[in-house]
């Protein structure tokens, strides 16, 4: 079989596979305006907030935030897309976003764009970015912490089975948010809302020195309040290890940085909770070949996502093709942490070409070596690893 006929099959079943989006913080329309979309969310995502202070040094942190929405939106455009090209991962995505919407944006004209997003119904949007992203579904992160999310949840809550929830728990660690940190309190509090939201996973972000057997508060309240939970409810346990929270304080929710960690915690868990599925993905690029050779350890262990800095290119690919190689289809490669609604579809153009690329010289090379690859076996493939179905079985 030649090799480009082949790439273009696998690239056409993957871009026709519906993804199931295990990791997002986006929102249903029933959470109001904790949904965000449209082009100055766009430009204004902490990421390119971060990048923004790098072009221009000489702005002071305070009197960006202090700026209106559209005024920060208009600085970020001015300085990564029109004072320089935008090229970062994150800039070329709100491109890849316009483009996909029929957007020519070859002028250049943000209040142009302003326009085609003024027009657009948010229900009616909802349904053409799921659509052009081809996802099936996401899943939330519900924060119980959250005064915003508490409300909404008081009102009857989610309304749209598109989106799906998450429990995440860091604010179980954190005294400013859970006062009694014991173990009675920290179970009925759990199951109380693992009751009312009814999630897909319990999850949470963890430090790089991260530790079960520290007999800190994070390891008091995993053992003896969320594994139990978990267990009780056959639901599994996302852990997201390695960020380094407020690394920048002054760049807030775009300051918090990477470190590496240590991979013993996630055996010891594995091992000593062989009956809890534990949803693991690490920031640093340093310890995923660890992850991957832990997860070859663990079946209990589910490796997903090239989280957040990872979420490049040139390191997607590094990752996913470490990920099959060693992991098989028994990882999920990629979620793509989306906070914007309009981002799934950067997120998702971005990582289906890298998955294409991999894949299509993986089974280059079983058709090499004469095993027969048919269509089917491809559209087999890759629905396991997308759609959905490493987090139920
Ligand atoms: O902990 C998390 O869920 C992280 O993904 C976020 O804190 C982070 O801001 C993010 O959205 C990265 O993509
Ligand atoms: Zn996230």
């Amino acid at each position: 079989m030649d090799f480009k006929k082949l790439a273009s099959q696998v690239t056409k079943i993957i871009d026709e596979t519906p993804i199931a989006d295990i990791h997002t913080h986006i929102y249903s329309e029933s959470f109001g305006d904790l949904l965000l979309w449209g082009i100055d969310e766009l430009l204004t995502y902490h990421y390119l907030v971060a990048e923004l202070f790098r072009y221009k040094p000489e702005l002071d942190y305070e009197d960006y935030w202090n700026m209106p929405k559209q005024k920060q939106a208009e600085l970020v455009w001015d300085e990564l897309f029109i004072k320089n090209s935008p090229i970062s991962e994150s800039a070329r995505g709100v491109v890849t976003i316009l483009n996909a919407l029929g957007l020519d944006v070859s002028d250049k004209n943000l209040n142009k764009i302003r326009r085609y997003f003024a027009k657009i119904p948010i229900s009616q949007y909802v349904d053409k970015v799921l659509e052009l992203s081809n996802v099936k579904y996401v899943i939330m992160t519900n924060d119980p912490f959250d005064k915003k999310e508490q409300a909404v949840w008081d009102k009857g809550g989610n309304t749209d089975s598109r989106f799906k929830t998450a429990l995440r728990i860091d604010g179980l660690f954190d005294p400013r948010c859970f006062a009694n940190q014991n173990k009675a309190a920290g179970t009925d509090f759990l199951k109380r809302w693992i009751e009312k939201i009814k999630p897909v996973y319990l999850g949470t972000s963890l430090p790089p020195d991260f530790n079960i057997e520290d007999g800190g508060t994070k390891a008091k309240m995993i053992l003896e309040c969320v594994l139990p939970a978990a267990r009780e409810y056959k639901l599994p346990f996302a852990m997201m290890i390695g960020v380094k929270r407020g690394l920048n304080p002054a760049l807030r929710l775009a300051g918090d940085g990477v470190g590496r960690a240590n991979v013993d915690t996630i055996a010891k868990l594995a091992r000593d909770w062989p009956d809890v599925k534990f949803l693991v993905t690490m920031l640093s690029r340093e310890n995923q070949h660890e992850l991957c050779v832990t997860g070859r350890k663990f079946k209990n262990i589910v490796v997903f996502g090239c989280w957040w800095f990872l979420n490049n290119p040139s390191i997607m690919r590094e990752i996913t093709a470490e990920r099959i190689e060693t992991l098989g289809l028994t990882m999920i490669p990629q979620h793509s942490d989306a906070r914007v609604l309009d981002q799934l579809i950067y997120k998702w153009v971005h990582f289906r070409k890298v998955l294409a690329e991999v894949l299509g010289e993986k089974y280059f090379d079983l058709v090499s070596a004469g095993w027969p690859v048919s269509e089917a076996d491809i559209k087999r493939d890759v629905s396991r690893i997308l759609g959905g179905q490493l987090l139920s079985q």
